[in-house]
């Protein structure tokens, strides 16, 4: 359950709603802004096809009903911690109150991903929505760039490497009334009905996340004075989150966001997770041109993502991973 003693703000009027149809230089400014005081923000009139989008929320609700043995035949045939997942959260024994689907993006469907069922149709919806978020993240790692005046893709061209490491993930939460009855608890029993912890607290690994979810709310973001603000939901835009490698590739100007999923309410709620990640043996380090431009030395050691995403596996979620790579 959510300890009571974790500050919690009621609205989020403080998270930034950037609109991508406005003039260039005033979305790369406020994306930057954004960026630097939160690490967080929503982009609406981002021009992803809603087709494409509404073909993979009906693809994740099917595959969702489906009963749990059949679920588990979801096995990606690729090292890593691929397939479809129940409560357990990487491999040091975190858990939540949720389900999901973890899949890399370069799978070829259906002869990578074997359902022992029929995965077509999903494979489609799956490889249309990855192109289609690569291609809005592209472009807003291209804004971010303008924005810190460094070359133009300095951030783009490690996502659209062929060989970029990034990863989707579908989750499915069920709302806080259907954990009660799975339990078997009395309709009295209040404490099963205050929010419990979906995904808990952490930081992404990536460069970037592009995040939709369904009309149902459960995504909160740690704001810097402390307070977790939750973020209404809007299945018409996306929310974009700062990962641990863009924050050093941005020598600290940018903040890793910490934020966490919790279940509420009578609803289920589906989020659509794309985390932008570069090669594994890409080298990540702070960028000469922002050094140059700044005040601080750099702040962080070079590491390759391989070594990074090593580390991020040998602990919990909520652990704090960069500080081992500062160096000074
Ligand atoms: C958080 C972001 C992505 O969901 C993810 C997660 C990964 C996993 O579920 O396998 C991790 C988590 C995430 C960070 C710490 C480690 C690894 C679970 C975990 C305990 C797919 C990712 O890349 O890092």
């Amino acid at each position: 359950m959510v300890k009571e003693s974790q500050r919690l703000l009621a609205a989020d009027q403080n998270i930034p709603v950037i609109d991508m149809s406005l003039e260039r230089s005033h979305v790369s400014m406020q994306i930057v802004k954004a960026c630097e005081t939160l690490g967080f923000f929503k982009v609406v009139n981002h021009g992803v096809d809603p087709d494409i989008i509404s073909r993979m929320e009906q693809e994740s609700i099917h595959f969702f009903a489906k009963p749990v043995l059949e679920k588990k035949l979801a096995e990606p045939v690729v090292n890593g911690p691929f397939g479809y997942g129940l409560k357990n959260i990487g491999l040091m024994g975190d858990i939540g109150e949720f389900e999901y689907l973890l899949l890399p993006t370069n799978l070829r469907f259906p002869s990578q991903l074997s359902f022992g069922g029929d995965s077509t149709k999903l494979g489609s919806a799956v490889t249309c929505y990855v192109e289609a978020v690569k291609q809005l993240a592209c472009e807003i790692l291209d804004l971010m760039a303008e924005g810190l005046s460094v070359p133009p893709h300095t951030f783009s061209k490690l996502i659209r490497a062929v060989d970029s490491d990034s990863v989707l993930r579908l989750n499915h939460y069920p709302s806080s009334d259907k954990i009660r009855s799975s339990t078997g608890a009395k309709h009295s029993d209040v404490s099963l009905s205050l929010p419990r912890v979906g995904f808990g607290e952490h930081t992404d690994p990536q460069i970037l996340t592009v995040l939709r979810s369904n009309g149902v709310g459960g995504l909160q973001v740690a704001f810097p004075d402390g307070w977790w603000v939750p973020v209404s939901p809007d299945p018409s835009a996306f929310c974009l989150n700062v990962g641990d490698l863009l924050q050093v590739m941005t020598n600290g100007r940018f903040i890793s966001v910490r934020h966490r999923a919790v279940t509420t309410g009578h609803a289920n709620r589906l989020s659509t997770v794309y985390f932008a990640g570069p090669s594994v043996h890409t080298k990540i380090s702070p960028l000469s041109a922002i050094i140059a431009a700044g005040d601080q030395p750099p702040l962080y050691r070079t590491f390759t993502w391989a070594d990074y995403k090593k580390f991020v596996y040998s602990l919990r979620l909520g652990d704090n991973r960069l500080d081992i790579f500062r160096s000074c």
